[in-house]
């Protein structure tokens, strides 16, 4: 992307370097769609894999208006503006509110269909299953998601799980699009205890993280890799790959991909969901399985010897 072109951006309020070795454009895959070999491929090759213009229209578009509804409903959007705009109520701007959709049909029609499970079982060549929740977001003007991998939060199954990032509505630079370390999946190595780490486990022989998180039910760690993406380019390198994202693309990447968010520059609340999906032949992370899962709630903490 050229620097001339691209608006000021900010990630954790920080300034992120746009520059080309520093940014750039997701590469998008839908080329290979049909030919399974060629994404397994590329998805190795680059850690994600970014299909464009896949899920119909019609049905993103319902979702987002039952996202936004129940938004409304909630006092969080701007009830002078039109729905379809979503502009946020700056009084009480949206936090992270899972029961936007869990459960919500509409939403649930564009994850759990059958474009994107179908898509998946061709990718992992046999049947499939899917974590049940969903973690959904609506993300006002403000500090976007820090860099993180995946791999903290659900690590007690297969690690051959992959998540899918749907926007909801177009998400320009400037209203915190997902972004991905590039190649940070080729450097594990070199992030060994973070990716060995997992927020619901503690060391049974220290008190404290018995005390933090069996008793407390907190996390044994904050499941951030970085909160400074800028310097955690410069140490990793690669470059930050992001998209304007259209209704109807999703991004998936593997368990270890470095991401996070962009800053929400704008009035508009950012609507997304992230799903994830494996082989239904491999072990699964029971925390997030049912219909009323574990989460990061008490009965998902393990207790270890350290
Ligand atoms: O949407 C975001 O800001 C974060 C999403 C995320 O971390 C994920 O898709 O795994
Ligand atoms: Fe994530």
């Amino acid at each position: 992307m050229s620097l001339l072109t691209l608006p000021a951006l900010t990630a954790n309020n920080l300034p992120v370097d746009t520059s080309e070795n520093a940014f750039g454009e997701l590469h998008s895959s839908e080329d290979l769609l049909g030919q399974p070999e060629l994404l397994r491929q590329r998805l190795s090759e680059d850690g994600y894999l970014y299909i464009r213009n896949f899920l119909p229209r019609d049905i993103v578009q319902s979702a987002r208006v039952s996202l936004l509804e129940r938004l409304l409903k909630g006092g969080f959007l701007n009830p002078a503006a039109p729905l379809e705009s979503g502009i946020a109520n700056p009084d009480n701007t949206p936090k992270f509110m899972p029961n936007l959709a869990n459960p919500n049909p509409e939403v649930a029609r564009v994850v759990f269909g059958p474009e994107l499970t179908g898509f998946y079982a061709k990718l992992f060549g046999g049947p499939i299953r899917h974590f049940d929740y969903i973690w959904v977001r609506s993300m006002p003007r403000g500090t976007g998601t820090p860099a993180h991998c995946d791999l903290v939060y659900m690590g007690r199954g297969t690690h051959r799980l992959l998540t899918c990032w749907v926007p909801y509505g177009e998400v320009p630079l400037e209203e915190s699009p997902l972004m991905l370390l590039e190649d940070s999946h080729k450097k594990s190595e070199r992030i060994k205890n973070y990716l060995e780490s997992d927020v619901d486990s503690y060391c049974e022989n220290r008190p404290k993280e018995v005390q933090k998180v069996k008793i407390n039910g907190g996390w044994s760690m904050p499941g951030w890799l970085s909160k400074n993406p800028i310097t955690l380019r410069e140490k990793l390198g690669g470059r930050w790959l992001s998209a304007h994202f259209q209704p109807g693309d999703f991004l998936t990447f593997q368990m270890n991909m470095i991401h996070a968010s962009l800053d929400n520059q704008t009035d508009k609340v950012r609507l997304s969901t992230d799903t994830r999906y494996q082989l239904a032949s491999e072990p699964i992370d029971e925390r997030w399985i049912g219909d009323n899962p574990a989460l990061h709630g008490k009965a998902g903490k393990r207790g270890r010897i350290c």
